[in-house]
């Protein structure tokens, strides 16, 4: 099994901590009417991208979906500036101008949340050739959903990640659903099959499990570091709201949800197995929950009160100086 050190623990915990309070906070206050947009939760993936993204560093790119603000957060975004563009405040990370879909931040490699589903993978291989030719170590990371992973544009950039040999990784995070479709009926074939048709190697991994997904996201990362190409990760999880705010959700059976609450969640499995082999301590994993509330709580006071765009700041950064 993977050795992770005390401190990788740790701050994997307040990560996917972070992640869940950012989450939950986000659609509570989304119900009363005070965030603009449109936003897509990820709470209940968090050991996804949270597992994938500790393997990294500021040399190395991911693109994300629409479902977007766990693999930021991950990837080292400033979480109060995130907030603030959710709020559409002019000190948000992008300026107030992007909101959930459209956060970016290319100092922390972080290629952007997407609109556009199965947008991520074409701009990796982007990102994984510019490492290889300007030998930088980096690699580069595509999350993209089960519905995702349909779109011609992810195919094509196996196809390419693999003639090119980029250093690059697709982690298909499957929650079972596209918007209200079942995968069951959307996605032919195996993922798995897909990426061996490609001539990559693939792995599938129960993203309820951190445990499981870091150690199978170290080895592609690794291989992808060493010269050793492409390959892809078959990340099974679950989403606990609905596919946006405002999803009733009547597409899913009574209780489905809430059965995989109680009997998958990564943070309650984390805990657990942490507890159990001696790791960490009941009363430092509590500070961390404290800690990741205080910071959502004061992320969000401080996004209302906040100043939002003002008229001048509408004609800047609608084109980049190349
Ligand atoms: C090119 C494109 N087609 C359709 C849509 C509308 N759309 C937004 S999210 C979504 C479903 C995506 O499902 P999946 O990839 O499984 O991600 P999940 O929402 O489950 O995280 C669709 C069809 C879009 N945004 N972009
Ligand atoms: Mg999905």
């Amino acid at each position: 099994m993977l050795q992770l050190s005390r401190e990788q623990l740790a701050q994997a915990y307040s990560q996917m901590c972070t992640i869940r309070e950012f989450e939950d906070r986000v659609h509570n206050e989304f119900a009363t009417g005070t965030i603009p947009g449109f936003v897509h939760l990820y709470a209940g993936e968090e050991a996804s991208g949270v597992g994938v993204c500790m393997h990294l560093d500021d040399r190395d790119y991911i693109a994300s979906t629409h479902r977007g603000h766990g693999h930021c957060i991950a990837k080292g975004c400033d979480v109060k500036a995130m907030m603030k563009e959710i709020y559409g405040r002019r000190d948000g990370l992008c300026g107030g101008k992007g909101g959930s879909m459209h956060i970016a931040d290319l100092s922390k490699g972080m290629m952007g949340a997407n609109g556009i589903v199965g947008g991520g993978p074409p701009l990796i291989c982007g990102a994984a050739l510019s490492a290889k030719t300007l030998k930088t170590g980096g690699v580069a990371i595509a999350f993209v959903g089960d519905g995702g992973s349909n779109q011609g544009t992810t195919l094509e950039s196996y196809n390419l990640a693999k003639v090119w040999d980029l250093p690059a990784v697709f982690v298909v995070e499957d929650n079972g659903y596209a918007e209200t479709t079942a995968s069951g009926w959307s996605v032919g074939g195996s993922q798995l099959k897909r990426a061996e048709a490609f001539g990559m190697p693939g792995k599938q991994v129960d993203g309820h499990d951190f445990f499981a997904v870091s150690e199978v996201a170290k080895e592609a990362i690794d291989r992808a570091r060493d010269g050793g190409g492409p390959s892809l990760l078959h990340v099974k999880l679950n989403r606990y709201y609905g596919h946006f705010e405002g999803d009733a959700m009547t597409y899913r059976a009574e209780g489905e949800v809430e059965k995989i609450r109680a009997k998958k969640d990564c943070l309650q499995a984390f805990r657990k197995r942490v507890l159990e082999t001696g790791l960490m301590e009941a009363e430092q994993l509590d500070e961390i929950e404290t800690q990741a509330k205080t910071l959502i709580d004061e992320a969000v006071s401080e996004s209302e009160a906040a100043a939002p765009p003002t008229r001048d700041d509408l004609l800047t950064d609608v084109y980049v100086a190349y």
